[in-house]
């Protein structure tokens, strides 16, 4: 039965997947984004919802500052004994803070504080084998080589320092380790190469899990380094065992657009089928490729809802698809003082800062699609403003917003592009709520508005490339978010956005 990759588009990195029954529960990385560490849930594999965040308190996730694409990385997600255990690095912390294990039997509710991994040992992307005999095994990346450990995952401590159990097939950047116990062998599977365009998949295994680790002759098991695929950068990857008795693997890639190649969703989930040969070694998906279609031996499709377009900001809590750009700030946004609406209130914060602005968006999913709002803000001064931006990351964004030119309401659009900043264009505005649309293709971004929602203006244009990570660097994807700003100051007037429709 066919099915389409990635399975969770948009920016989802770093998939780490496990099983319980016959459901499937999978994490991805969430670097500076708060909560952190998005949960999906899925029966078939194929067909994922969201059904919370690992990380949802300020005591869980610490991102004050957070510098652009740290915070978190990489978690591995395992199931043990009647109990879901998320392992991961804030790497915005301290080396003896970083490693963290939170746990709960619900995996869509409250997930426990952390409990530190006691290592002062820098590292990533942990991972954690729980053995059949009872023992628990911690890896991680370091510059050492791939490490590890014995731990006590109810209090963090290791049952010794860290040893180096494999340093990859020679490639760089040996990471992302997950050691699996399959029958009696322990395979050892890590990311190489880099998680750009030289990614790979490799694997090893012995009878022991110390090693020593004996690699597979046909690593790496899967890579797109070097041929011409609309995927590419396909690595660090996680292995699941259906309930049907199949293999699969979990991965992330990207779909790189134009020419030069460059990716502005950031880094997506991808799945790969995958058996075991006659020596035992795993082949993934199409003799260690992936396609945009795959024929698989797949479970019965279980889809979800679609789902919705529009938000009303009627609840008292945002929907999952809602994060904020490090720790919000209280004071910064509600949804209960204007009931209906989400209401900014712009701090001195600006978009430009590595801080925490007055800012509320959801990842953009799809080349093609729009974010349209309806928004009512009346700027007091000229330093206020408010609107939607299309947000990599502090120096790569583009946005529609509201301020005072010279006294006069207008709407403008405003990109930021490394060092270069300008308004590409503005527009007195009439009073009264004014709609925004930012309109998604391929390769561009189209920034228009409405002043009653039928009449549209096209106000500038920009290019989806420099809003990519080959351009803007780091390993996130777009945002499409709501924000206002004081530039310095907080802001007098709320920003109150009455709906947000994402369509694809
Ligand atoms: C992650 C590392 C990697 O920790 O990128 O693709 C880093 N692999 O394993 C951030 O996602």
């Amino acid at each position: 039965m066919p099915y389409r990759n990635p399975v969770i588009p948009g920016f989802y990195p770093d998939p780490s997947v496990c099983r319980v029954g016959e459901d499937y529960y999978l994490v991805t990385s969430s670097f500076e984004y708060f909560p952190g560490v998005p949960v999906f849930h899925s029966r078939d594999l194929v067909n994922w919802r969201q059904i919370g965040h690992c990380l949802t308190r300020a005591s869980q996730l610490y991102l004050d500052r957070a510098q652009t694409s740290r915070g978190i990385w990489a978690p591995t997600i395992r199931y043990h004994n009647g109990r879901f255990c998320m392992i991961t690095t804030n790497t915005s912390l301290k080396p003896e803070q970083r490693h963290f294990i939170v746990s709960t039997d619900d995996p869509a509710a409250q997930w426990s504080e952390p409990v530190l991994v006691q290592t002062d040992e820098r590292g990533i992307d942990p991972s954690l084998l729980f053995d059949g005999d009872g023992t628990v095994y911690f890896q991680c990346t370091t510059r050492r080589g791939i490490v590890q450990a014995s731990i006590d995952v109810e209090t963090g401590e290791l049952g010794a320092e860290p040893r180096v159990l494999w340093l990859g097939t020679g490639g760089k950047a040996a990471e992302g380790p997950h050691l699996y116990n399959i029958d009696g062998t322990y395979y050892l599977m890590i990311a190489e190469g880099g998680t750009e365009y030289g990614h790979m998949v490799t694997i090893a295994r012995s009878d022991s899990p110390w090693g020593p680790f004996e690699a597979c002759p046909r690593n790496p098991i899967l890579t797109h380094r070097s041929i011409g695929s609309p995927i590419q950068c396909t690595g660090h990857a996680d292995l699941v065992q259906d309930h049907r008795g199949n293999w699969w693997m979990v991965h992330l890639g990207v779909r790189p657009q134009g020419y030069p190649f460059c990716q502005h969703l950031g880094r997506e989930a991808f799945l790969a089928p995958m058996r075991w040969d006659e020596d035992g070694w795993p082949v993934v998906g199409s003799s260690g490729r992936v396609a945009l279609e795959m024929e698989a031996d797949c479970l019965p499709p279980h889809p979800w809802p679609d789902e919705i377009v529009r938000d009303d900001f009627d609840e008292p809590t945002l929907a999952l698809c809602w994060n904020s750009l490090r720790n919000p700030r209280a004071e910064d946004w509600s949804l209960t003082e204007r009931p209906g609406h989400l209401q900014l209130i712009g701090s001195a914060v600006t978009l430009d800062e590595e801080d925490s602005p007055a800012w509320v968006g959801r990842r953009q999913r799809h080349f093609d699609c729009s974010a349209t709002v309806s928004l009512d803000f009346e700027p007091r001064s000229d330093d206020e403003e408010a609107g939607l931006t299309a947000f990599m990351n502090k120096d790569h964004h583009y946005e529609i917003g509201v301020r005072l030119e010279q006294g006069l309401r207008v709407v403008f659009v405003r990109r930021r592009i490394g060092s270069l900043q300008a308004v590409a264009a503005s527009c007195p505005l009439a009073d009264g709520n004014v709609v925004l649309r930012i309109e998604a293709e391929s390769l561009m971004y189209r920034f228009a508005f409405s002043e009653d929602g039928e009449k549209w203006r096209q106000l500038a244009e920009g290019e989806t490339r420099y809003l990519a990570a080959e351009v803007a660097g780091g390993f996130t994807g777009v945002y499409l978010a709501m924000y206002a700003t004081g530039n310095g100051k907080t802001c007098a007037a709320p920003a109150d956005f009455d709906w947000f429709e994402y369509e694809a």
